[in-house]
């Protein structure tokens, strides 16, 4: 790995090895020129433009999470974290900015570009030859990493990059939320009707609602009025409780967050030095200045008010951060309200007035009104955006480890930059109910392990719109292999709790599948976690010579033995597959109930029913699987069967722990599983 520093770079944290500083050329990159732009008299900025050309077979994979297939060749995308919640293919951010790019084609090497602020990656989209990264600011730490292979390459950046976050394995169930369950007797209701269903469950997330007046670290006290006693309860179910934390802090006389934060200028400030005001939930908010050592450490320590109460999972929100509108903005938008009075508004007033009251909302340019504090100097939030939800994520992830030592907390975020994936994982954000969600959740994937992010997932189902029975089963039946497997909808949408559906057993099946695969499934993950591997890998990763793998964007490599064919079209009676070599076709209702099939090299076509899931296991593999259960701690370990297809020998290593503490600190310890092909 080489490293290329230009200009004072601000330390973003994302590298944690020690790397020398490399001169001279950037290998493989050219670095154009240097545009200066004269911005007021004096003050000049300037940027740094990169390009390189990219033959017709070059394929670019990386920047996590993203719209758009595996292959990211054809677009423009801009890290800048934003909260759009509508992801269409035209879009050129989402709530993440990672930085990473593997160039696979007639030279094979990873690009890390570690800078807080904007960057512009056109990736053959102006020019089809040429790929061109556009840094907003001349000072940013490029790394090149080399490597014989695109799995080599990701490694050593992994490694780099440090070890990704494990939640509690109890996360690695199934977890129910809404936006919102307003009381604990709604949320007792929804695990009922899950325990009598017999619809395995792990967690219930609670969304904004369960706060007082959406302020973070307080609970509402009619509609939760012991959440101590309440969360004892629910785990006695088997069940974890996972409260949403938002970014900003309300402003409110006597609430402690707060009077805290205001006595010790732990706030984003104005130019002028007073608390910035934004104005999000709870109306009027000051941003935390998770940017500032002390003031992080103090919002971390926030946690503890509901750690104490029994809670053991986190989600934080909202942390691009997003604003509904600062409010400097909205005294000028109001002002220039009285302009449109009495007015025949015609087509240029009308625009004029529709177009103001819309740039209210997640404005880039307020993002220059605030300050950080860093070491000591004030720095405009513009300038270091992409790392707010990292910090604040890193805020809590560091409170635990002081609070919790030995504890695995669940914690995940919305706003991400690459170095988070030490702390915490990921939720996707805002999807919508519509099948092409579905299949951007497959694609997003592998970009997103490449990354580090490993727990990760979507809202299954789809969280805007109202998703459909169908769409349901057949994201479900992806979504049993994403670590993070949580069903979410939105305020006034079509409920979607499994059981409001029709075809239970099939939901009850697909759901107990992920129980019956966790052994697999968590064995796979941990070991891609510490030994800086990818759970979901394409095709081109492992048939690195196969053009025809190379270009398959709707499989995925699933850990060692297992290849995903999803279904993600509406009414399909199933789909077409490229087996890149002989393989096993599994298509299973239960672990009792399922249709193997040995398959050749080469295009298939696969039926799959709705209630099935289907999958490949490689030749010589091995998935080892337990019964299933009502929730993680049910899986029995002890009478596990296996999958597997086996024509010579196999061996497998399997990892499990108590899920709990961080065994996997001290090292792996596996359990090895030998098949022989006589035995079967
Ligand atoms: O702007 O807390 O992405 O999961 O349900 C909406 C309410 C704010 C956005 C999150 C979503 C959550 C919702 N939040």
């Amino acid at each position: 790995m080489r490293k290329y520093c230009y200009g004072d770079v601000m330390k973003t944290e994302a590298i944690v090895a020690t790397i020398e500083e490399c001169t001279g050329e950037l290998l493989y990159l050219k670095h154009v020129r240097k545009k200066t732009q004269l911005k007021k008299e004096t003050e000049t900025s300037s940027e740094l433009i990169f390009t390189y050309e990219m033959s017709d077979e070059t394929i670019v994979y990386g920047l996590g999470e993203n719209v758009r297939g595996i292959n990211k060749r054809g677009h423009r995308y801009i890290s800048h974290c934003s909260d759009d919640p509508s992801h269409t293919e035209d879009k050129e951010s989402l709530y993440g900015a990672h930085n990473f790019l593997l160039i696979s084609g007639a030279e094979t090497f990873g690009i890390f570009i570690d800078f807080p602020g904007k960057i512009t990656f056109d990736i053959g989209y102006t020019c089809y030859h040429t790929l061109q990264i556009e840094i907003e600011e001349s000072n940013a730490d490029i790394y090149i990493i080399e490597g014989r292979t695109e799995q080599e390459i990701i490694t050593k950046f992994r490694k780099a990059i440090g070890k990704s976050y494990i939640p509690p394995k109890w996360a690695f169930g199934y977890g129910q939320s809404r936006w919102s369950y307003y009381s604990q007797e709604e949320v007792e209701a929804v695990v009922e009707a899950h325990r009598k269903n017999k619809i395995p469950l792990d967690s219930v997330y609670l969304d904004i609602d369960y706060m007082d007046h959406y302020k973070d670290f307080t609970v509402n006290s009619e509609t939760f009025p012991d959440l101590s006693a309440f969360a004892k309860k629910m785990k006695q179910k088997g069940i974890h409780l996972v409260p949403i934390i938002d970014a900003g802090v309300k402003i409110e006389e006597g609430y402690e967050t707060y009077e805290e934060g205001v006595a010790n200028q732990y706030f984003c400030k104005n130019e002028d030095g007073s608390d910035y005001v934004a104005g999000v939930w709870p109306g009027r908010v000051h941003f935390p200045d998770v940017l500032k050592k002390e003031a992080r450490e103090w919002f971390g320590n926030k946690y503890k008010v509901l750690l104490d109460q029994g809670i053991d999972g986190f989600w934080n929100d909202m942390n691009e951060p997003a604003i509904f509108y600062s409010e400097e903005r909205l005294k000028e938008v109001l002002s220039s309200m009285q302009e449109y009075q009495d007015k025949n508004l015609d087509l240029d007033m009308f625009w004029k007035f529709k177009g103001s009251v819309n740039e209210l909302s997640n404005n880039v340019e307020d993002y220059k009104l605030f300050f950080h504090e860093i070491d000591g100097k004030k720095i405009s939030h513009d300038k270091v955006h992409n790392l707010y939800g990292f910090q604040m994520t890193k805020a809590a992830g560091e409170a635990f480890l002081a609070l919790k030592e030995e504890e695995r907390i669940l914690l995940f975020s919305r706003a991400s930059y690459i170095g988070m994936h030490r702390y915490g994982g990921i939720w996707t954000g805002d999807n919508i109910s519509i099948w092409s969600h579905l299949l951007l959740n497959i694609k997003m994937m592998p970009s997103l392990n490449m990354c580090g992010f490993l727990f990760s997932g979507a809202d299954i189902g789809g969280f805007g719109g109202n998703t459909t029975e169908d769409l349901m089963l057949r994201w479900l039946a992806f979504g049993i292999f994403t670590p993070l497997m949580r069903n979410h909808s939105a305020l006034g949408t079509r409920r979607q709790e499994v059981y409001q559906f029709e075809n239970l057993p099939a939901f009850r099946n697909i759901i107990t599948l992920r129980y019956a695969l966790l052994p697999y499934i968590y064995s796979e993950f941990v070991k891609a976690a510490r030994l800086d591997g990818m759970l979901f890998k394409p095709l081109g990763f492992v048939f690195t010579q196969d053009d025809f793998a190379r270009r398959v964007e709707d499989q995925l490599f699933y850990g060692e033995s297992i290849m995903l064919t999803p279904v993600y079209e509406q009414n399909a009676k199933g789909r077409y597959v490229y087996l890149p070599e002989r393989m096993k076709f599994m298509k299973m209702k239960t672990v009792d109930d399922y249709v193997e099939e040995i398959m050749e090299k080469g295009h298939h076509f696969i039926e799959v029913a709705i209630d099935e899931v289907p999958f490949f296991i490689r030749e010589n593999h091995i998935v080892p699987i337990s019964k299933g259960g009502e929730n993680v701690e049910e899986v029995d370990y002890k009478n596990l069967t296996l999958l597997h297809y086996v024509t010579t020998q196999a061996t497998y290593e399997l990892y499990n722990d108590d899920g709990y503490h961080k065994e996997y600190e001290k090292g792996l310890v596996f359990e090895t599983i030998h098949v022989k092909s006589e035995e079967k």
